[in-house]
Formats: structure tokens, sequence, C-alpha cells
């Protein structure tokens, strides 16, 4: 098994939160997206897509796409359940995850992808309005779970899951977006300090 990753690019680093949260260890290879190495032809040939990260098992089938990754080692190694328990848990952590994908980290990587020079030749093209298009949604977001946050320790209820995770890495992605959090979010600042103080967070 080995995992391609991306150094500090938040969808790998979801998956290595989540092996950390999981005590797992998989032997790793290190993509150089800042060189475009995954546009070169040896990794197009692990996952067309050109994105990180994948998985490839020792029967030669690659997983891409993090939160597949993150439910394959979820069946491997159930403990500690990321993804909930039950019927209605796991639901509400699909729920969550999946707001927190497309209406926070989908956003915060819309700003960084179309404003960052850095994203100049990954980013074709770069379309600055949708830069700013995003800005708000990605407040209005934020506002919406630091409300939900009054109510519960964690993203998804009493537990901490992979929404937090993916929440987490949004949440950090805002620094190279240049996006600033908004004061007065308590709930969601306390929120904070207790997922990204986790030794996973390291990852
Ligand atoms: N939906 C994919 C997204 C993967 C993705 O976009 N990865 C970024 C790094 S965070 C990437 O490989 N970017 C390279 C590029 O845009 O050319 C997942 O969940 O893994």
């Amino acid at each position: 098994m080995k995992l391609y990753d991306g150094g500090r690019a938040p969808n790998p680093r979801r998956v290595k939160v989540f092996l950390a949260e999981k005590g797992i260890t998989v032997p790793t290879e290190q993509v150089d997206l800042g060189k475009l190495a995954h546009k070169a032809a040896a990794y197009t040939a692990i996952n067309p897509l050109q994105r990180v990260p994948a998985l490839e098992l020792d029967d030669g089938t690659v997983l891409c796409e993090s939160i597949a990754i993150c439910r394959y080692f979820e069946h491997l190694q159930p403990e500690p359940a990321l993804f909930g328990t039950g019927a209605k848990e796991m639901a509400v952590v699909e729920m969550w995850e999946r707001r927190i994908e497309f209406h926070l980290l989908g956003p915060i990587s819309h700003v960084f992808r179309n404003s960052h020079p850095a994203m100049k030749e990954m980013e074709v093209p770069q379309v600055p309005a949708w830069a700013e298009a995003n800005k708000p949604r990605v407040m209005d977001f934020l506002a919406l779970l630091d409300r939900e946050l009054g109510a519960r320790c964690y993203i998804a209820g009493e537990h901490y899951s992979v929404a937090d995770i993916t929440g987490m890495i949004a949440v950090d992605f805002m620094k190279p977006a240049k996006l600033a959090m908004p004061e007065g979010l308590n709930n969601l600042k306390r929120w904070y300090e207790g997922v990204s103080s986790r030794p996973s967070a390291k990852a």
C-alpha cells in the first residue's frame, strides 16, 4: 500500500489527520505540487485527474478522493469511529461532512485557487471575480457554523468525526487564501482551539 501525499495541501492532509487519529501508518510518497509533479506522466498514470491524495493498494487498485480513502481505513479499522456509529449518527456525520466540504472547504479553495499567484499554473484560467464571489459565502457559512456549535461540542454532535477534520483543515486553509476569521465567532473559536490542539492536527 502507498499513499501519494502532497505536503501541506488540504486534501492529502485530511487523510493524514484521519490516519493519525486511527494510529495507522502508511508508506508515503511525496508528490511535489509546486513542481507540478502531479501533472507528469508517472503520476497521471496513478490518477488521471492529476490530484492528490491517492492510495495505491497492494492489488494495484488506486483509490482517489480523500473521503473514499478515509472510508476505506474506517472499514479496515473501525475504532475510533470517525464516520459515526449507528444509522442516525452516521447520517448526521455524512450530512455535516458534505456541508463542510461544499460550503466551506470548496469556497475557500475557490478563493485560493483563483487569487493566489502560486496557483496560476494549476487553476487555468484563474478567475479573480470567482474568488471574490466566494468570500461572502465563506463568511456566511462560518457564521452558521458558529451558531450550530453553540449547541454541541463537535460539528456533527458530541463525538469528534471526519467532519471536524475537514472543518479544521478548511479553517487552516483560510490563511493561504488570505481570509481573516471574523471577530466574535466564539463558539467556532472554542471548537477550533479544541480540534487544532489534538496531536493529529500536526499531520
Ligand atoms: N476531491 C478531491 C480533491 C483533491 C484535490 O483537489 N487535491 C489538490 C490538493 S489539496 C490537488 O491535487 N491540486 C492539484 C491541482 O489543482 O492541480 C479529494 O477530496 O481528494
